[in-house]
């Protein structure tokens, strides 16, 4: 398991036993390369019977633009958007009706992800699905509209690989690079979990999966649990 108290000791060089697959990115962000490979295809179809009940949709900025990333969600919480911002919502807009339940498939992986990078008993109540088709992407960001920033966030990369960038707590701090590929699963918490970050425009190509898409999920607490 990871410590993100950032000591040096017999629990950091643990962390390094096999760094093709555990590779810390920041301190609190751990990079699991690979992790979601096996159960790859269920998770696409999975995503594919959701986006029937609630269909992929661009979202509108606050500002009057059109998002270039797809989006839909699973789980008690969506994400949503018009003129007058974004926000977390019970119900979608567009079918007036919950969002699909997030499958055991998908909270097991998220759970499993969390507890490797150092993060147990992590219990989502999002999954912000994102598609990109080419050219689509995500500008520098920080995720800051879930009530319980405490909990870390668990991304999941499927079909064309992308390009992600992550910076500092800065806007203006110099974001580095790092190629995502299908089946990488990438967590945030701790002192990394404000990071400004966001994805370069995806290249035009196809994965036997995916076709020309790619696919991001994300696991997050969004709301204040109950006791
Ligand atoms: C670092 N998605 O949905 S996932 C998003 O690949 C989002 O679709 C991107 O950013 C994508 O908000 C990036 C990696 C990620 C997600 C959340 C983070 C990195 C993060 C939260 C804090 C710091
Ligand atoms: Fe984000």
């Amino acid at each position: 398991m990871m410590r993100h108290d950032g000591r040096q000791g017999s629990a950091m060089i643990d962390l390094f036993e096999d760094e093709r697959h555990c590779l810390p990115l920041d301190p609190g962000a751990a990079l699991l390369g690979g992790f979601a490979s096996g159960i790859a295809p269920a998770l696409v179809e999975a995503i594919d019977a959701m986006a029937t009940i609630a269909p992929f949709r661009h979202l509108e900025t606050p500002g009057g633009g059109r998002m270039s990333v797809a989006m839909t969600t699973c789980g008690e919480l969506g994400w949503v958007s018009d003129r007058s911002g974004y926000r977390y919502a019970r119900t979608d807009p567009l079918s007036g009706h919950t969002w699909p339940a997030m499958p055991l498939l998908l909270r097991d992986l998220a759970g499993r992800a969390a507890e490797a990078a150092g993060y147990p008993d992590f219990h989502p109540d999002a999954c912000l699905i994102n598609r990109y088709e080419p050219n689509a992407r995500l500008s520098l960001h920080q995720d800051r509209d879930e009530a319980t920033l405490a909990a870390p966030i668990v991304s999941v990369s499927l079909g064309v690989s992308a390009t992600f960038l992550w910076g500092g707590h800065r806007r203006t701090d110099r974001p580095r690079r790092h190629r995502l590929h299908h089946g990488d699963v990438v967590v945030w918490g701790g002192p990394a979990r404000m990071t400004f970050h966001g994805v370069d425009p995806v290249p035009a190509d196809t994965h036997p999966l995916t076709g020309p898409y790619r696919l991001n999920l994300t696991f997050r607490c969004a709301g204040l649990r109950r006791a």
